[in-house]
């Protein structure tokens, strides 16, 4: 069960528990919600690359910061289509489409990037798109032409986010958020870490998104990669053990949305991606681009996949959803044996598993 009224005390509390209680509680709650064997794989497109009006202080396509990317118009269908094509083909299930906008604009870029939205439909992968601040009816559109989701972050908490951004509020990022709910659009929202946040502020972030009700189908967590020209460029990588807490304290207050380990994975091993996918990421984004900074190999992925067991999600395929405690009893009961001898992970997880529910659905 979703909680919409988690307090800032009660996440920080949450994240800074001894790290192996905190793994074995999102692992835990993990498992009950989602098959921990299971990653779903998106690619990251950037149809429209640089130029922006923001002044979002991480990024390197804002106009005016001096970074070294190379700035495009938007891509054609054709172009969309082809790469989409090569991410299914390299075992991507989703094509989320990035433009370095303030907002949408209706016209004809829009009316391409439905056109896109439609033929990746076609495709059998879900679309996702991140491109900036979107009207009610524009999410409307979207949605008609068969968007599965829409990515908008919080990025930090609301008391940060003015010393990251100023060209546009908080409050602002909300907006979108709720005309994308009004749609039949998923969303997906989440922020990034290593930005001189306190970890107050992760909490606030974890606070803002946890109590939207529903909650995000996903949250992509970044690492910031800082890029030279942007006023980050000369932040500390963050200690994957913030990736890891981060990753397992968002499982807890958001039990059933789709954990995303976003940026930063080429700056961590695989057995720290390994402790995020136990702590209950379930999502990457794959391709050696995310939208203009490197990210694995596929090839690496897939590697580190197979080591560690993991399939990647197919398309429109819901995580199957694990039997509840009393379903499995009864499965047990039908065939005349004791659910109390018989069930595999009873002396480890039982009561582990009960003790979880209580605390933490009402
Ligand atoms: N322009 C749209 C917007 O801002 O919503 C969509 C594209 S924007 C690049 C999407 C997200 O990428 C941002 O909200 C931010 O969370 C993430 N991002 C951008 N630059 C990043 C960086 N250097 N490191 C980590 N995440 C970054
Ligand atoms: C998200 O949370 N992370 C992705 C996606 N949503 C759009 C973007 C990461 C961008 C990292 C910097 C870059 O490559 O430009
Ligand atoms: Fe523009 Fe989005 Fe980058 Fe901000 S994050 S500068 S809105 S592309």
């Amino acid at each position: 069960m979703e909680r919409h009224n988690w307090t800032k005390q009660e996440i920080l509390e949450i994240y800074n528990k001894p790290l192996m209680e905190l793994l074995y509680e999102a692992a835990s709650i993990h498992r009950m919600y989602h098959d921990p064997n299971t990653v779903q794989v998106s690619t990251l497109l950037s149809i429209k690359t640089g130029g922006c009006p923001e002044d979002c202080g991480y990024c390197p396509q804002a106009a005016r910061y001096h970074t070294d990317i190379e700035g495009n118009d938007l891509m054609t269908v054709q172009q969309v289509k082809a790469q989409a094509l090569r991410a299914k083909a390299s075992g991507s299930s989703r094509v989320c489409m990035g433009a370095a906008w303030r907002n949408v604009k209706d016209g004809p870029e829009f009316d391409q990037v439905l056109e896109m939205v439609r033929t990746i439909n076609k495709l059998d992968m879900e679309v996702c798109c991140t491109l900036g601040m979107l009207t009610e009816n524009q999410a409307q559109r979207l949605a008609e032409a068969g968007l599965y989701a829409y990515n908008h972050n919080l990025d930090t908490s609301e008391d940060y986010y003015k010393d990251v951004i100023s060209t546009r509020a908080f409050q602002d990022r909300l907006e979108t958020i709720e005309n994308v709910r009004k749609s039949n659009v998923t969303v997906c929202s989440g922020g990034i870490i290593g930005m001189g946040e306190k970890l107050e502020d992760r909490a606030g972030m974890l606070v803002a998104l946890s109590t939207l009700n529903p909650q995000p189908e996903s949250v992509p967590i970044n690492a910031l990669v800082a890029v030279e020209g942007t006023p980050m460029e000369e932040m500390e990588p963050i200690p994957i053990w913030d990736m890891i807490r981060m990753v397992a304290t968002t499982r807890i207050v958001m039990p059933k949305t789709q954990v995303r380990l976003s940026a930063g994975r080429t700056e961590m091993s695989q057995e720290g991606q390994a402790l995020c996918f136990f702590a209950g990421a379930n999502s990457i984004f794959a391709g050696d681009k995310l939208l203009t900074t490197p990210n694995p190999d596929v090839n690496q992925d897939m590697e580190m996949f197979r080591k560690l067991g993991l399939k990647p999600q197919g398309a429109f395929e819901k995580a199957p959803q694990p039997a509840t405690i009393e379903e499995e009893d009864s499965k047990i009961s039908a065939k005349g044996e004791n659910p109390r001898w018989t069930r595999p992970d009873h002396k480890i997880d039982r009561n582990e598993k009960a003790r979880a529910r209580t605390k933490y659905s009402n």
